[in-house]
């Protein structure tokens, strides 16, 4: 049996340049980056994984120093008895200057550097690994398999790359069927940040840490082996933080103290760690804070950014006017004709206006 862990699209040296927090949470999200590879690295040495593969994407080619590849090299060589296979993405493709070039690898790393398709054989391991690593930053067509014969079929055999499974893509578009043609023990797949197993041996690892709001859910790896019953791979959450939605209801009943108990009621997420978008929605009291009371809650919260989209508790006046051809304003026409003060009538022009502005805002 072999075992492995697979990552990828890891997007070192990102500067965080388009997202909605600020320099600082920026800059430690930056650091993070690198936190989480050490760990996934050392998680690999410490349950004495046979092979770590990296799906492209490592690292940021725009931002990325020499001294950075240096660190990352020192990563890798901590993990001396797990062997290291580097298929490299559009972000960190194999150029001329690329940093690849720039440092001495220790033994237990290899990167995939060939123009084509390229094997590493294991034969104290029984395996081989093809890879493949871009040399530009599009690729627009895959003419890959046609070339390659995949002959090794007395060794296990896994191949690592980065692509887009689908047709249409301008990144190294990747069709289901001929990869499951291949006839892999196991794809290891990057470029996707969605996790995804596409089946028992064929996965998108997914970015190990989100970069925004639009990388919700788990991030982690994929962990497996390959023995003679087959291939068996698991999606391991590791990421330090997440980035979470959630809707939050209110209504025209909800004092301000009512709000903020709804804020500390949410058991979603941890909120200590976690990146919170949270949209709030419902009818709000007229004359209610908003501001001030997300400033109130946010303390609670390691990372906290509110979409406002509730509706001031009805304007009787401006819901007339603005509704005033329709049965909306009639409505309202005709209960303001009867006494407001009663409760009873209130009430009725309240929850008949709920149900009619409902129907307008859901349409
Ligand atoms: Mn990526």
């Amino acid at each position: 049996m072999v075992s492995f862990v697979h990552t990828g699209d890891i997007h070192l040296g990102l500067q965080f340049n388009k997202v909605s927090f600020n320099r600082e949470l920026s800059l430690e999200r930056r650091s993070e980056l690198w936190t989480t590879f050490e760990k996934i690295v050392k998680y690999t040495k410490d349950n004495n994984k046979d092979f770590l593969f990296i799906a492209g994407d490592l690292f940021e080619e725009k931002y990325f120093t020499l001294g950075d590849m240096k660190r990352v090299r020192d990563i890798l060589q901590q993990a001396e008895n797990v062997n290291i296979l580097i298929s490299a993405g559009n972000h960190d493709f194999v150029g001329h200057r690329s940093l690849y070039n720039r440092v001495d690898w220790s033994p237990n790393v290899h990167i995939f550097k060939n123009k084509g398709i390229e094997k590493k054989e294991f034969p104290n391991l029984n395996t081989v690994v093809y890879g493949y690593s871009w040399d530009k930053v599009e690729i627009r067509e895959n003419v890959l398999f046609n070339r390659f014969d995949f002959q090794e079929d007395h060794l296990k055999k896994v191949l690592l790359i980065h692509g887009d499974i689908g047709t249409n893509s301008n990144y190294l578009p990747l069709d289901l069927n001929t990869l499951k043609g291949l006839n892999m023990d196991y794809i290891a797949l990057g470029h996707i940040h969605k996790p995804e197993i596409i089946n028992n041996n064929i996965a998108y690892c997914g970015c190990p840490e989100p970069l925004d709001f639009g990388e919700t859910g788990d991030r982690g790896f994929i962990e497996g082996n390959i023995s003679k019953k087959g291939t068996s791979i698991d999606f391991i959450p590791f990421s330090k933080r997440k980035f979470l939605e959630l809707d939050l209801s209110i209504n025209e009943n909800m004092g301000y103290l009512d709000i903020v108990n709804l804020f500390k009621s949410i058991e979603y997420g941890n909120k200590e760690l976690d990146f919170y978008r949270i949209k709030l929605k419902g009818y709000i009291q007229n004359d209610l804070d908003i501001e001030g009371l997300v400033k109130s809650v946010n303390d609670d919260f390691y990372y906290l950014e509110i979409i406002d989209n509730t509706i001031p508790d009805y304007d009787l006046d401006a819901l007339e006017r603005t509704f005033e051809d329709s049965i909306i304003g009639q409505f309202i026409k005709e209960m303001k004709s009867k006494d407001l003060k009663d409760p009873i009538v209130k009430d009725a022009l309240y929850y008949g206006l709920e149900a009619l502005l409902k129907g307008r805002l859901d349409s």
